[in-house]
């Protein structure tokens, strides 16, 4: 894999690879999404994105769910997770697109999206890291300040048409009708009217990278089921803001020597990054980091 990923995921802001789970990997993937999938529709997993909420914090409403968050959990009890988010293949790909060296990656999240059963749901056109009221002149601002410092990434074990992007998006304020269709707190009627959006889908095993940056928004119907693992790596360079974003939300367990003990050395040395970054700033560091 060379340049033209890269360069391809620089402009357009996302890139499909293929072929980030091997054979081996796959059945055991398979398994251990299945257990976790059944656990949280029973109401047996406390971690998981409810259907009518886009954003944390997501509450403990309706089991109905779109995701299973935290799924290297040691609780769960499923090391294919970790064993995945550390393999060679993906790990290239992340160094390839991030243009950084394994000595720099920093574990980050990883959950999993899932078809809700009982109810249709949708996002809202959005960028990950910039509210849609945002002036067009703080969304330049903020656009033009971003680093290439962490990555994430939907994995589809199962054909998944979900994801809607708009190329290019990431780098460039939204025009006054993109702007229109991403304002208030409805999901659209069709994703589609978004001018420039396109529908991004998976095959089984594929991959799509994309920048937290690009608006995207999403559609998640009961009836087409949905196994898509979906997790982010960062760059040390991002330092202790970045590290501090990650860990902030109820990640103690991340912290713990459990979680640790389970991991391969690479795996321990990826969180280990991020725990040195998280505690490098103590107390002193807590009323500028989390203020944005
Ligand atoms: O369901 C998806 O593919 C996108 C999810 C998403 O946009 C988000 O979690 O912010
Ligand atoms: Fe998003």
């Amino acid at each position: 894999m060379g340049t033209p990923l890269k360069t391809s995921f620089e402009e357009d802001g996302f890139v499909i690879v293929p072929g980030l789970i091997t054979a081996e990997e796959f059945p055991r993937l398979e398994r251990a999404c299945a257990d976790v999938i059944s656990r949280t529709r029973k109401g047996e997993w406390p971690y998981r994105r409810t259907v009518g909420k886009q954003f944390p914090p997501y509450g403990d409403g309706d089991p109905d769910s779109w995701g299973v968050q935290h799924v290297m959990h040691p609780d769960l009890g499923q090391p294919a997770f970790s064993e995945w988010y550390t393999s060679t293949a993906l790990i290239n790909a992340v160094k390839t697109l991030l243009g950084c060296e394994e000595e720099q990656l920093q574990m980050e999240l990883f959950n999993l999206l899932i078809n809700p059963v009982a109810h249709n749901f949708a996002l809202r056109w959005h960028r990950d890291d910039i509210p849609g009221d945002t002036s067009e002149e703080e969304e330049r601002h903020a656009l033009d300040a971003w680093k290439p410092n962490g990555i994430q990434w939907n994995t589809a074990l199962y054909k998944d048409s979900c994801l809607f992007v708009v190329p290019g998006s990431h780098m460039v304020p939204r025009s006054p009708e993109q702007r229109l269709h991403s304002k208030g707190q409805d999901p659209p009627t069709n994703p589609l009217d978004m001018p420039g959006s396109i529908r991004v889908s998976l095959q089984p095993g594929e991959t799509v990278f994309y920048n937290s940056n690009i608006l995207h928004c999403a559609a998640y119907n009961a009836q087409a089921p949905r196994t898509t693992l979906h997790a982010s790596m960062g760059n040390i360079a991002g330092g202790s803001v970045r590290a501090r974003n990650v860990l902030q939300h109820g990640l103690n367990w991340m912290k713990e020597p459990q979680f640790n003990n389970g991991l391969d050395p690479r795996g321990k040395a990826m969180l280990a990054r991020l725990l040195d970054l998280y505690n490098t700033v103590g107390d002193a560091g807590v009323g500028y980091s989390l203020s944005g």
